[in-house]
Order: C-alpha cells, then structure tokens, then sequence
C-alpha cells in the first residue's frame, strides 16, 4: 500500500518537472564522460579570494577537528579521481610522509600550465588560489563529478595549509610552484626540468594555527576512504602509504569490478545465499525545460545474504547519501515492482495472495546504488539526500529492467531470493501477529506497559527519560534514588538477546526485548515512529566492567537494528558513572576517570597510599549517590550516541555481533589502540 502511494507522487512529479530522458547505451561515443582534450586555461572562472576560507574554515570543510583535517586530502584526491572519470588518469597515490606532511600524485594529464586571461597568471596557480576555480565553472570541455563538501577544492586546502607546492609534468617539462601559509604564492609557476610523463604531484602540510585540536592523518582512515573510493571507480588503482611507522604501511586498492566488488566484500561476513552479484548501469542524457542537458551515470549491484537486514549504501559523485533521496527511491520501486511481477508471472504467488512489501524484498539484501550526477541537488538535514527528481526514474528503469532479466534467466537463483523474501514475509506476519495477541491478552492497546517498569510520572516525553539499568540491585538503587517526575527505570535481567544472530519473530519473543519495545511505545522498525516515544532520552546504565560493555553493545545492536531513528535523533544516551570515590574529610570526591583521580590527589595533595574505593559496578552505590552521581541532570555525565557514518556502523555490528569470527578480531585487533578504559 506503502508503496503504491509512493509510485503515484512518483509519477506525477515526472510529469510535472518537464524533464525528457534519453538512454544512451554504455560506451556510446556521445554519452563518453569526456573532458575536451583542447581545454585550457581560459576556462576558469575568478570567483573569491582565499582569505574568507581562513576566516571561516567551518564552512568549507565542516569543521577543523580530525574529520576537517582529512578533508583536505578528500579535496586533492577528488581532483585526481576527476581526472581518472575524465578517461586520463590510471593510478593514485597518497603518502603520509615521514614529517606528516601529505602527498598525491596521479597520472594524469597534469593541471594545465599555461595563462590563464581573467587571472593573468598560470592554471595551476589559479586553481589553488581562487576559490571555486576549476573545469566545473568553465563553459565548455571540465567534466567534474566527484565533489567534496561543496565542491570546493584546490584552493580551500591550500588556504588551510602551512605550506604547499605543486609539481606538474606536462608538454615535456616540470613545472614548480610552492605556497607559503595561507596559500600565498612564492613566485609563480616555473619550468625546472625535464619530464617523459604527465601528472600532478601535490604535497601539504596543514596549518596548525587553523587545526589546533590536532594536525595528526590517521592511516586507518585515509585508507578506508580510498578502499571505498577505489571501489566505486572501477579500474582505478589507488596506492595508499605510511612512512612515518617503521616498517612503513603500503596498501593496493584497485578493482576491476567496481562496486560488484564492493557488494560482495560487504556481504562475505554477512553469508551470501548466491555466487552471482546483480550488477547492473546505465548512462542517460535529460533534457531539462531549461534546454540544458547533462548526462547521468548509474550503476547499481546487489546480492542476498542470509542475516535479516537490510544494508542498501547509496553515492552520488563518490559521495555517501547517508540520508537517501531519489536514486534510492528508483531502486526500491522497482525492486518491489519487478519481485511481485516476476513472483505473480513464475506463479510463486498465488493469485489471491498479498504482494511482497518492500521492507520483505529488502531483507538479507546488500545493494549499493551510485550515481555521477553533473548537477546534484542535495537536501535533508545534513544535505545527504539526492534531491534530481529525473534521478529517480533513470535508477528505477535501469534497475527494472536488469533485474527482471537476471531473474529470468537464472530461475534456481530467482527461486532462492523468493524463497527468502517469502519467509522474511511469513516471520513478519508471525511477529505482527504475536505483538497483537499480547496487546489482546492484556486487553489494553499499545500503551500496555511491562510490568518491571518503574514510570515517571510525568506524561510529557520532552521531559521524560528512561534508564535502561543492567541487573536487578542496581534497578533498585536506580528506582529509590530517581526523580520519580521525569525518570523511569526499566531493570533488565541478564544479558539481552544479540539480534544480529536472530530474526524479527524471535527477537519479539524475547522478554527483554519486549518490554523496551512496549516502554517506548513506538514500534520498531520499519514502522518505529520517533515522534511517539515515550521518553526523549533513553538511557543505558551498566557497569563499567567487560560485562557492562557487553550490555552495551547488545543494546546498541537492539536499537540501531530495530529503532534506528532513535540513535539518528539523538534519543540514545550511555550513562557515565564514577570509577572512583576518594573520602577526604569526611566529604565524597568522585572521579570518571583515571586523569581525574590523579589531578584530585595533587589538588588535595594526599600521600601515596591514601585509600580510594574504586566501583567494579552500579550496584556499589547506594541510591542517593547513584543518583548524586550518575543520574540528576545538574551534575551527571552523559554520553549521547550518534551515528558518523552507517556504511560503517553497519559493518561493525555484522562484524561484532555477527557469525563470522575472523572479522571480529582484525576489527579489535585494529582498534585495540583506541580503547583508553578496558577493563579486564
Ligand atoms: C594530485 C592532484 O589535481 N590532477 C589534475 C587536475 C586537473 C587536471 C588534471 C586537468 C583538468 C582539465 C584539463 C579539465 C585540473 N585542471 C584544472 C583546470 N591531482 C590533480 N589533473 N587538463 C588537466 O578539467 O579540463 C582544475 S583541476 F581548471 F586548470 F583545468
């Protein structure tokens, strides 16, 4: 029903935005995504000076803490990857260099060294200077479709940058010029040498009066993004180095495959039901009212694995649309027009039965969904939503048609998928069913609540927090010592059921899982409604100890797996309770961690040896300083859990709670060195 509504706004917005689309088939001469070898340099256009970046680097970059700081690398591998899109350039290479400092090289065509007009200097030193200045802003010839931020460039990192030069081989020669801090150039752009090959060599050394928190590239994290990035352009090979750790780090990221790849890397922790990936792509050209067009790229692989998620990633321009939008919407339209067709024509679904809904045809899916838009629009709260409403329609038609003939052609597989989307249909019915009969049973609708739960009294969820307390002593310090206005407890038993191991029915059947289920009072997912929790903050109490972060985690699994929104909106918090109490003078000190202890002992310079109780769990506390501590909203500390990236998040959980051993420990064994409070 869902989405029967949703095909009809689908079809009237195509009618009204007057958008035409054409297809062109893959290798079309016409529809080549490729840059005028004539381009030049008059091309560029001049649009503002590099000073306002310095001012205000949080709108070019987001923010000048570690995720900022690798941005500046996004930005330069950005323009090389353009150039790899643009047909010219095969390898990549990002060192981190023994000093820290950063450098990328391609193989490419080299930035363009002759003057430009409206600038009176060489290319490369207007594309590091001016903002915005770049093949995208010409008129003619610069195809560029990988994009940053705001697509921003060049220039914004060498305005952040203590220094930065480039080297450019091209026509013959080598081409030099360097930058001082904030991007002022030393001279301009000279021929030094000699050179038999093209490309463009950048290195960088961010300023460290714009990144005060820290200057310091993070390897692991340079070198997901450039897996990732080698992943979704095909053929492109990307060499990522470290040389400040002996003996230095190199990895190779280079498939063949592209985003087929991808989807079978996501899916082997997640056990595929079937060898083959569904790969399909498309090129297409609009016309917009306008007169304008542009050519849109899209491809998409998909493959069924036996968990009982759905892990669908969606990019434009090599960018994560964490929040979806259109190219996402095409894909579920026509996954959910194309199983029912098929299951309807092969007679798997019997003529009176209900078709499949989405959410059942999503289940165990991995799919990834990436699209190079000239133009993308991008909306949503964190403008991660592809908003090009032709978008839509290419992504459904491509994938419509793909899909259908792989089923067509491969009958035991489409047997397969059906098979699952069938039981995902059935577990769904079952859980739907149980929920009712225990809303029957106790005669009252949804509001029933479970008996463990101690509620506020207050009936404004703005206000109203539910603790969620690991073991049944700490629950009854956490009930005596809570505001009882505002503050529920909700004490569970034991460890909770892990749900990455389970499907929906089982998970329902569980206890625990239940009663958070009814005390929230807003479903679970896909139809869990955000606006009807009961509590704005939902809070995980657990000891500090290894048990404690295994709750954790359980809980965290629950709610990204079933409730994801609430994580998404903020709804989820993790308590900070003390680790330890130092009595002085009759008087309670507590400490949350082990640099508070320290600083307490000088401040109130007691001798070594002076005693200090340390908590091993909740239940240590009586209920007046569980709260004094851990729970009064004046003095209390909490964390609240959000979600940077799903992509990785999802990965994690698979990882972590998931069958497969082997990825558990590479993920502990590579982020051991981050963990700063284990306790063993
Ligand atoms: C390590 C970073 O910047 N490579 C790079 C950049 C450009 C070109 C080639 C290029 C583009 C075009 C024509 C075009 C850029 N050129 C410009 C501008 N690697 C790196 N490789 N010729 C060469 O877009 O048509 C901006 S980026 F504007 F000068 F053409």
């Amino acid at each position: 029903m869902e989405d029967e509504k949703k095909e009809e706004t689908v079809q009237a917005e195509e009618k009204d935005d007057g958008i035409k689309t054409k297809s062109l088939e893959i290798g079309d001469e016409a529809a080549n995504i490729k840059a005028d070898e004539h381009y030049t340099a008059e091309n560029i256009q001049v649009l503002e000076g590099l000073e306002a970046v310095r001012k205000r680097p949080g709108m070019y970059i987001g923010t000048t803490a570690s995720p900022g700081l690798h941005h500046l690398v996004w930005e330069i591998v950005d323009n090389a990857i353009d150039e790899a899109l643009a047909g010219f350039c095969s390898l990549i290479n990002v060192t981190i260099n023994k000093d820290g400092t950063v450098t990328v090289t391609d193989n490419g065509r080299g930035i363009p060294v002759d003057i430009v007009d409206k600038t009176g200097v060489s290319a490369v030193e207007t594309v590091y200077t001016v903002l915005h200045a770049g093949g995208k802003f010409g008129e003619g010839g610069g195809y560029k479709v990988s994009g940053g931020l705001h697509g921003v460039g060049a220039s914004v990192v060498n305005a952040l940058s203590e220094w930065l030069e480039v080297k450019v081989h091209r026509d013959g020669g080598e081409y030099y010029l360097k930058f001082g801090r904030g991007g002022k150039p030393e001279g301009h752009l000279k021929k030094i040498g000699d050179a038999d090959d093209t490309g463009t060599i950048v290195t960088f050394k961010p300023d460290d009066t714009i990144f005060t928190e820290t200057t310091t590239f993070v390897y692991e994290i340079i070198r997901d993004r450039l897996r990732q990035m080698a992943y979704l352009n095909k053929g492109v090979k990307i060499v990522v180095q470290d040389l400040r750790v002996e003996p230095a780090l190199k990895e190779e990221f280079c498939y063949e495959g592209g985003i087929k790849e991808y989807v079978q890397y996501l899916n082997k922790p997640k056990g595929p039901i079937m060898e083959d990936v569904i790969y399909c792509e498309g090129r297409e050209e609009v016309e917009y009212v306008s007169g304008k067009t542009s050519i849109i790229y899209a491809e998409i692989a998909m493959q069924y694995n036996t968990s009982y998620n759905a892990s669908i990633f969606s990019f434009c321009n090599n960018i994560n649309t964490h929040e979806g939008g259109t190219h996402e919407e095409g894909f579920r339209l026509a996954i959910n027009r194309v199983i029912n067709d098929y299951a309807r024509k092969s007679k798997f679904l019997k003529d009176d039965s209900e078709n499949f809904t989405t959410d059942d045809i999503k289940e165990g899916l991995t799919a990834i969904i990436s699209v190079k838009h000239p133009d993308p629009q991008y909306e949503g709260q964190t403008k991660t939503k592809l908003g090009n409403s032709e978008v839509r329609k290419i992504v459904s038609s491509i994938v419509g048609e793909h899909l259908m003939t792989f089923l067509l052609e491969n009958p035991p597989v489409a047997k397969l998928i059906l098979t699952k989307i069938a039981s995902a249909a059935e577990a769904r019915a079952a859980a739907r069913k149980a929920q009712e009969s225990v809303r029957r049973k106790n005669g009252l609708d949804i509001t029933t609540l479970p008996g463990k739960l101690a509620d506020c009294q207050s009936h404004d969820p703005k206000e109203c927090e539910l603790y969620i307390v690991e073991g049944n002593s700490a629950g009854g310090s956490a009930k005596n010592g809570r505001d009882r206005r505002t503050q529920a407890i909700l004490p569970l038993r034991g460890k909770i059921l892990n749900v990455e191991k389970v499907d929906q029915q089982r998970a329902f059947e569980n206890a625990e899982i239940g009663n958070m289920i009814m005390a929230i009072g807003a479903g679970v997912d896909p139809e869990f409604d955000v606006s009807k929790i009961r509590y704005d903050k939902v809070v995980i109490m657990t000891d500090a100890d290894v048990d404690g972060s295994h709750i954790r985690i359980l809980l965290l699994t629950f709610f990204f797996r079933f409730m994801k929104s609430l994580i998404t909106e903020g709804h989820v918090y993790i308590a900070q309770p003390p680790l330890y109490k130092v009595e002085y003078h009759q008087k309670p000190y507590y400490c949350y961690n082990d640099a508070q202890l320290e600083d307490l002992k000088k401040k109130l310079q007691l001798k070594a040896g002076y005693p200090f109780q340390r908590y091993k769990g909740l239940g240590e506390m009586d209920a007046e300083q569980l709260f004094e501590t851990t729970m009064d909203p004046k003095a209390r500390k909490m964390l609240r859990v959000t979600i940077k990236d799903a992509m990785l998040a999802d990965q994690i959980f698979t990882n972590l709670m998931g069958d497969d051993v082997m990825p558990r420990k590479t993920f502990i064994h590579e982020n051991a060195k981050f963990v700063k409070n284990l306790d063993l």
